[in-house]
């Protein structure tokens, strides 16, 4: 017995002293392995006569019941201390501030210009594209504004200094998109639909202008265009845009070198709580210019005028997205300043799509 209660003791020391779950397992082997010392005992039992047997075996299972049950235990704990350790090194701190979100977005011309072009693709508009560096003919010449006409000095412009030699062209940065449809009255057969969103720059700066701003013009070149198309045209844009049914449109007679008869178009609104609204007729906006084009421009881009008509407007895009957000300072389109884009309600997954609008 004194050797059974020395080996109890023993054991159940090792198992105590057992760090590691590896540790225990080699404890286990010892004891109630194939060669162990608890089973060496159990396998005893086999040589002992009845009597001793009697005796000896309750004593010897007992110890192998304690053994088992105190590895088992061991174990428990072991397990259980690994678990808290990991838990410990994976803790996370709930009550840390949240990661700052991304603070930027599309900046909202860009937005406009995106939504635009939806609002366009729907009506079966194409986006044409030109170059911001361009020659005399492209941005004047062809568009009736021959070089002794004013409105060339009307439009401030950025000239580049000029070439040597006789056939050099007189290069400028474009004061307005109409090279844009030229260029493609010249490369493309009507029927023509297009829009050229885009940078114009004009050397003006102040509370409503800039340097640099952003223009969208339309061109539609066909056989037995009037202006009626033009009207229906612009109506369905202005009511997409602005996400209103009651918007109303006035066309005034106007005078632009390009277009013929002209008009410029105003916007109707109404004022609630002393802002205007879009939609009514209380008061009005001027909101783009429009056109027929003029025969000269369709005769310069080899075309027919007796053929072939076309209706023509633009706008600034700038300005249209000041109008749709109620923002009063040009300047602050160029500022950058992240405050000004929370103020207005944009963030950075915004994306305009047509049925969900810019979020006006
Ligand atoms: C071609 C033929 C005709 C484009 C047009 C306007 C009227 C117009 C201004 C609006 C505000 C410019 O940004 S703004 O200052 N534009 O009023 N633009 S018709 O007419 C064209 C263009 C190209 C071949």
């Amino acid at each position: 017995m004194t050797d059974l209660a020395s080996l109890n003791a023993q054991a159940l020391a090792a198992i105590d002293a057992a760090a590691s779950l590896d540790a225990l397992e080699a404890v286990r082997i010892e004891t109630l392995g194939k060669q162990g010392s608890v089973t060496a005992l159990l396998k005893s039992l086999g040589q002992m006569s009845p009597e001793e047997r009697q005796t000896q075996g309750p004593a010897i299972n007992g110890l192998r019941e304690a053994v088992t049950s105190a590895i088992a235990a061991k174990k428990d704990a072991l397990e259980s201390a690994a678990l808290n350790a990991r838990l410990a090194t994976e803790r996370l701190d709930m009550t840390l501030p949240a990661p700052d979100a991304h603070a930027g977005s599309v900046h909202p011309v860009s937005q406009v210009m995106d939504e635009l072009a939806e609002i366009f693709a729907d009506m079966g508009f194409a986006v044409a594209e030109g170059p911001e560096i361009e020659d005399d003919w492209h941005n004047f010449t062809a568009l009736n504004i021959p070089e002794t006409h004013p409105a060339r000095a009307m439009h401030d412009t950025f000239y580049f200094p000029e070439d040597a030699g006789e056939e050099a062209k007189q290069m400028l940065l474009r004061t307005h998109t109409s090279p844009v449809q030229i260029r493609t009255m010249l490369n493309q057969k009507p029927p023509i639909r297009v829009i050229a969103p885009g940078r114009v720059y004009r050397s003006d700066s102040d509370a409503t202008h800039t340097p640099m701003f952003h223009q969208i013009e339309g061109l539609v070149i066909d056989k037995g265009i009037h202006m009626g198309h033009l009207k229906w045209t612009l109506e369905t844009f202005l009511k997409a845009f602005f996400e209103r049914d009651d918007v109303v449109l006035r066309l005034r007679p106007s005078y632009f070198p390009f277009t013929e008869p002209s008009a410029e178009v105003d916007v109707g609104y109404t004022l609630v709580n002393g802002k205007r609204v879009i939609g009514g007729s209380e008061g009005w906006m001027e909101v783009l210019g429009s056109g027929m084009v003029h025969p000269r421009v369709i005769a310069a881009c080899g075309l027919d005028p007796n053929e072939y008509q076309g209706f023509a407007f633009g706008t600034g895009v700038d300005r249209l997205a000041m109008l749709k957000y109620g923002m009063d300072d040009l300047r602050a389109f160029f500022d950058g300043d992240l405050r000004w884009l929370k103020h207005y309600g944009f963030a950075a997954l915004d994306v305009p799509t047509l049925s969900g609008g810019v979020g006006a």
